[in-house]
């Protein structure tokens, strides 16, 4: 479930994520950054090995906008080119998740995965944001606390 949102709850201050890599554009973003970006809502159902069934609604921008923002490196009309790129994402715990640039690219796999910044309704600024992988039968991709997005090509042999 994805829609468009606007809403009441106002962003703190301060760097809150790094974003870079094989990128022409590194940046560290503040929650206003993130948070004049398009926000989406998705409410998602997962289930956790430890701790059983879970539901959590979330609302944030897209991780396709955030990471725009930083302007990768590959060609932008070349889907070959797109399709070496990866996103790692790290948690402040060092929980860390590495996504193919495939699964959000519209001319793919198109999933709205979104960096969350609202979770249940509270805003998540002190934490930092949540990344959403919507359709995630596991919760391990929902991670929590990002610190850092960095985006990568594999050109290696
Ligand atoms: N930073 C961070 N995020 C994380 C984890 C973690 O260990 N560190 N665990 C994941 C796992 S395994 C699950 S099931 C969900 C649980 O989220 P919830 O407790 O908010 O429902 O968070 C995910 N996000
Ligand atoms: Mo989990």
């Amino acid at each position: 479930m994805l829609g468009e949102q606007t809403g009441t709850l106002q962003p703190a201050e301060g760097a809150l994520i790094r974003l870079g890599g094989d990128v022409h554009s590194p940046r560290e973003l503040s929650a206003s950054d993130l948070w004049s970006l398009s926000r989406h809502e998705c409410e998602v159902e997962f289930s956790c090995r430890k701790r059983g069934p879970r539901r959590h609604r979330f609302t944030g921008p897209l991780l396709l906008d955030v990471a725009h923002l930083a302007e990768p490196a590959f060609v932008p009309g070349e889907r070959k080119d797109r399709l070496r790129y990866l996103i790692s994402i790290r948690a402040r715990d060092g929980h860390r998740v590495v996504l193919s640039w495939a699964e959000i690219d519209p001319e793919f796999a198109n999933i709205p995965v979104l960096l969350g910044l609202t979770r249940d309704g509270d805003a998540l600024d002190a934490e930092g944001p949540q990344l959403v992988v919507p359709g995630d039968v596991c919760g391990a991709r929902h991670v929590s606390g990002v610190a850092d997005v960095r985006i990568r090509s594999d050109s290696g042999d």
